[in-house]
């Protein structure tokens, strides 16, 4: 087995793909999106990742960017699942055509693996009786699900180091799958059946959910006893047993936001998992909340600033980022919202500079708690605004100093101001 064809060029397929070509396969990868093609094929990669496009260079005499499924020894599926939002279920369209697209080319012999992130029961119900109309059955060919680890900026880290999942139609099928995975892969790899893989990748997520959830209960339970949540955890933490996450203004990402509801398609038990999300869904309206407290009084076109609309710190994905359920929210109260976000270039609202998206405002909102607003100068940015208020939701900066420039700080779950 030396060819492998990688459906789907995304922030999972794209590194996958390369990690492959530059451990000696030949890689073909597969994208419906044309631009993207174009892009990769030129060396560029199109969305920022360290080390991913010194990775593309490298591998440039056996991988190539396509539109259309070529026969392969392997096939592997990236491809997004998202959220059908109104209805909580998931969307299986690109799934589903990745496998009616392989189907055509399948031999004996080839194996495929699904990355993509899919309710329990998907590939068994789903992904192989599409490939079975090949002619062959699932044995004749052999399947595997190894669910995606890796977190954005150390995407290709992760992708070598971290254990990995796979679950198998049969013993020879995790196998196979194990044998290339262990080309770039470092840490521990488990064998279990699918099922069980497509299982442990929900529970993962829906764990952290359930836990960043929980913190944001504290830091609201918090401000009501006048308490500071922030110094709380730390101590709190300090357990050896206890280690709980951060509170900040919701839960974005195309993961953790959306996995969680996968759960609740085969079963009716998931309280605690659907009271989580709801709980991290409704962290933009607390977040408006306090805003609203302090551009009380404000009649005049009373505006607001966000800082960061990636969907976290430090990086440029606006996947589900909370940023923009506040925005709306603000917005149908009449609020004015402007954005910053030195790392984000496209979003739906327009990204102005530092001056420009601060010039005349009201109040501050940090969202994503990206680094770079730590070396932003208060004095400065008091200048420009009309009234001077900040919300801090990820405790990030250096409150003193703003207060010492006449700004009013608040921030998420501090009882104490
Ligand atoms: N967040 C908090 N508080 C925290 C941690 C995170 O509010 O203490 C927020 C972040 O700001 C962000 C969201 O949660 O909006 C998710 O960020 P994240 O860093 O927890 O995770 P993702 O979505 O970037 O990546 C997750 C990872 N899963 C786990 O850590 C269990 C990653 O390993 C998965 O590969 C990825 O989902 C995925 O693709 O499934």
């Amino acid at each position: 087995m030396n060819k492998a064809c990688v459906l789907g060029l995304g922030y999972i397929g794209l590194p996958t793909a390369l990690l492959l070509a530059s451990n000696g396969y030949e890689v073909v990868g597969v994208d419906i999106n044309k631009k993207i093609v174009e892009m990769i094929n030129e060396g560029k990669t199109p969305f920022n990742e360290p080390g991913l496009n010194e990775l593309l260079k490298k591998v440039k005499s056996n991988f190539i960017a396509q539109t259309e499924v070529e026969d392969a020894d392997v096939f592997l599926i990236a491809v997004s699942t998202p959220l059908e939002k109104s209805i909580r279920v998931a969307d299986l369209e690109y799934v589903r055509s990745a496998a009616e697209n392989i189907y055509p080319h399948l031999k004996r012999g080839n194996l495929i693996i699904l990355e993509s992130t899919v309710p329990p029961g998907t590939s068994e119900k789903l992904i192989i009786p599409i490939l079975e109309k090949s002619g062959l059955n699932v044995g004749e060919f052999y399947f595997a699900h190894c669910p995606e680890r890796a977190i954005p900026r150390k995407t290709l880290y992760e992708m070598i180091h971290n254990d990995r999942v796979i679950g198998g139609y049969d013993k020879k099928s995790a196998e196979l799958a194990k044998k290339i995975y262990s080309l770039f892969v470092k840490g521990n790899i488990y064998l279990t059946d699918i099922k069980t893989a497509e299982f442990v990748k929900l529970i993962e997520n829906t764990y952290r959910d359930v836990n960043i959830a929980l913190a944001n209960e504290f830091a609201q339970i918090a401000e009501d006893c006048g308490i500071n949540i922030w110094e709380a955890i730390k101590l709190a933490n300090k357990h050896p047993r206890v280690n709980i996450l951060k509170p900040g203004p919701g839960v974005g990402g195309h993961c953790i936001a959306i996995d969680p509801w996968f759960l609740t398609e085969n079963s009716t038990k998931c309280r605690m998992v659907s009271l989580a999300r709801e709980i991290n869904d409704s962290m933009p309206n607390y977040i408006l909340q306090i805003a609203r407290s302090l551009l009380k009084g404000i009649k005049d076109d009373p505006t607001i600033t966000v800082f960061g609309v990636a969907y976290k710190g430090n990086i440029d994905d606006t996947r589900e980022t909370p940023a923009l359920k506040f925005i709306r929210l603000a917005e149908n109260e009449g609020y004015k919202v402007k954005c910053y976000d030195p790392y984000v270039k496209e979003f739906e609202y327009e990204i102005l500079d530092l001056d420009e998206a601060v010039k005349g405002s009201d109040c501050i909102v940090i969202i994503a708690d990206h680094d770079i607003f730590k070396d932003i100068g208060p004095k400065k940015i008091a200048k420009l605004m009309r009234s001077k208020n900040i919300v801090d939701t990820r405790n990030l900066l250096d409150h003193e100093k703003w207060r010492k420039a006449g700004f009013r700080v608040k921030v998420l779950g501090d009882g104490k101001q």
